[in-house]
């Protein structure tokens, strides 16, 4: 009853609102719809909550979201980009997987290729574990040109090119088998930080694991980007050797941090497992202490040892041993609560947030405490000869956010965002020292939980690891969605829950969910839409998107031809609506076919397709783009090639015979 009135009555001021909005413009339809709207919420049992949220996410036809949405695709292997707050997934970018929309490994040659630079030992890898993207940065600020995203499974880092959303390279670490910590990057994206996860000894070589404390290691990686080349320079990049704590999440110091890097770590207790000898299991095991190590690193100086040629060589890559960095004061320990999670540097690089999975508290470092705590020396060290910076010297408050906290972003307001797993919910508390003014609240305190559903890992707020976040959205990025949508079978999707925090002192809302049944997303992050440019259509006929100029065998109009070289047929084809040209070919089984073509179209929407059954080829020529694939003519017959995008009225009709002779 007294939600029925309550309706009711909200329903009324949304009808109001919705007549006094739509009044201004079309005042004679307006209460008519006003009347529409309080019996569609009737009809549907809406509370004024839900109608709020509608009001604030919905996304008339035709108009484009305030923010992007960056988000890993987990073992998808790919990104998710997605509108904010409308939450609509604009796009898959193929990146560690084969993605036929995108001819993403699917034949085109150069897509091929950046696919097999990832691989591992010559095994090919057709899949990735996509955690942490990361965002291209200058000054601190996301500028919207590059981004990066590593694969938790194999070691590998991606990039992703945002002027055509496309991946321009794969690398794969070349000491570890897999990562974590990673990707962050510096504040003008000079570096990108790959750290590590389990360790194993380097260069994924065998030793025995009853030698794990001699022969096993963590590691940290720094890739050099070449901005102006828009690609990572494997050759100025470096790594260091870490003891084997498991590393975790590492950020980089900004602002006062800036030149330094944090990454958690836990199983400082080096435990190896063994449950079938009687060994504790590895949760237990790696549980055991209450400390684990926040490992500190002074990137500055790590620059500089390993351009002086420092460093030892792991499968041919300079690598900074744990006997170096302690001997140049690279690397020291802090202390970190309880299975540690989370490494998350505030906006002006003060404080270093790290959250406990097992402890209730985030623990909150001061960076000048740590800065001094260096500096007055004396340390005692680990088994490794590591110092370690006393736990109450560096520590500059602990809050009690609740249960099973990972990770922390920030907002405008000097506000913290911690997810909690086991709650599970989001917390917001304030942050103290300087950002006191921004808030009315004192000191580092909670403030407020709000429930998400279910178990979230990380959550993003608006460019809320830049040092200047936005605030205004944050997104709960849940695993296992239960009972929020209908059931389609035992695999749940994730669930992205959108939370409005816009205003100082408001609760937080809770706007919209959003199911991901493609993979199980980690990370995400949120860059204002207007900071993205990318192009509309390739600059010039016949560009290939891979080397940025044009292809050396982008074919013009006219100039379309098979060419024969011994057992060698060389197609030069161009695509335009409605036609591929040519449209026949004749070869013989056993050839060897290189095919080139190009869209030489100019217009925004024609992109074509080109797909040849039978031979495994699937490709997406944009506007402009110039592309080539090879295979070998091992089956005779007669195949239909076809265009795959519908690019006009007579799409069906862009198809072709490749006739392959006995
Ligand atoms: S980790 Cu997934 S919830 Cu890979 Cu970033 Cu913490
Ligand atoms: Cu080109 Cu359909």
């Amino acid at each position: 009853m007294t939600k029925n009135k309550n309706l009711l009555s909200w329903g009324l001021v949304a009808a109001v609102l919705l007549f006094v909005a739509v009044s201004a413009f079309a005042p004679r339809t307006s209460t008519r719809l006003g009347r529409g709207a309080t019996a569609i919420a009737a009809d549907r049992d809406l509370t004024p909550d839900d109608i709020e949220a509608a009001l604030k996410t919905y996304m008339p036809s035709g108009r484009h979201d305030d923010y992007i949405m960056f988000s890993s695709g987990g073992h998808a292997g790919q990104v998710f980009v997605i509108g904010l707050p409308s939450m609509r997934i604009l796009k898959t970018i193929g990146v560690f997987t084969p993605e036929p929309w995108q001819g993403w490994g699917t034949g085109a040659q150069d897509t091929m290729d950046i696919l097999a630079d990832g691989a591992v030992d010559g095994i090919e890898i057709t899949w990735g574990d996509t955690h942490h993207p990361a965002l291209s940065e200058t000054g601190g600020e996301y500028d919207g040109q590059w981004l990066f995203i590593n694969d938790k499974a194999n070691a590998r880092v991606a990039l992703i090119d945002l002027k055509d959303f496309e991946t321009k390279q794969i690398v794969k670490n070349p000491i570890a088998i897999n990562d974590h910590g990673g990707t962050k990057v510096t504040p003008d994206t000079e570096w990108v930080i790959e750290g590590g996860q389990y360790a194993t000894p380097l260069g994924y070589e065998y030793a025995p694991i009853s030698d794990y404390a001699d022969s096993y290691r963590g590691m940290v990686t720094f890739w050099k980007f070449d901005r102006l080349a828009g690609r990572i320079d494997k050759s100025a990049s470096f790594a260091m050797e870490l003891p084997p704590y498991w590393q975790d999440l590492c950020d980089a110091g900004k602002k006062v941090s800036e030149g330094w890097v944090v990454c958690g770590s836990f199983n400082s207790e080096m435990a190896t497992g063994g449950i079938e000898d009687g060994n504790p299991p590895f949760e237990a095991g790696a549980s055991q202490r209450d400390m684990d190590y926040l490992h500190i690193i002074n990137l500055d100086a790590a620059i500089r040892v390993a351009r002086a040629g420092q460093t030892s060589d792991i499968n041919g890559f300079p690598v900074i041993s744990l006997e170096r960095s302690i001997a140049e004061n690279l690397l020291y320990l802090a202390p970190e609560p309880k299975s540690p999670h989370g490494a998350d540097i505030t906006p002006g690089g003060e404080y270093i947030v790290v959250s406990g999975k097992l402890d209730p508290h985030v623990t909150i470092y001061s960076w000048a405490k740590i800065q001094s705590s260096i500096r007055a020396g004396n340390h005692r060290t680990d088994s490794y000869g590591v110092p370690i910076l006393p736990f109450d010297s560096v520590v500059e408050a602990q809050v009690e956010v609740g249960l099973g906290p990972l990770h922390t972003e920030f907002d405008n307001q000097g506000y913290a965002y911690t997810s909690l797993f086991l709650e599970p919910a989001v917390a917001r508390w304030t942050l103290g020292g300087p950002y006191e003014r921004l808030h009315p609240e004192k000191g580092w305190q909670l403030v407020q939980q709000i429930p998400v559903h279910y178990n979230v890992g990380h959550l993003v707020t608006a460019e809320g690891d830049t040092v200047s976040p936005d605030g205004k959205y944050l997104v709960s990025l849940n695993k296992w969605a239960l009972d929020r949508f209908a059931n389609v079978g035992p695999l749940l999707p994730q669930n992205f829950q959108l939370i409005d925090i816009e205003n100082n002192g408001d609760a937080m809302k809770l706007l919209y969910d959003m199911p991901m049944g493609i993979g199980e997303p980690h990370y995400a992050q949120i860059i204002k839409a207007d900071k993205l440019n990318p192009w509309e259509v390739y600059p010039e006929v016949g560009w290939n998107p891979t080397t940025g100029t044009i292809d050396e065998h982008a074919v013009m109009l006219g100039e379309e031809r098979v060419e024969r070289h011994g057992n060698t047929v060389e197609i030069f084809m161009t695509a335009i609506r409605s036609h591929f040209t040519p449209e026949r070919i004749d070869i013989r089984k056993g050839d060897h076919v290189i095919w080139h073509i190009t869209n030489v179209e100019r217009a925004y929407d024609a992109t074509h397709g080109f797909a040849l059954p039978g031979y495994n080829i699937n490709v997406s020529i944009e506007p402009g783009e110039a592309l080539s694939f090879e295979f070998d003519a091992t089956n005779d017959g007669v195949f239909t090639y076809y265009c795959t995008e519908f690019c006009s009225a007579l799409h069906l009709e862009m198809m072709g015979y490749l006739q392959v002779r006995p």
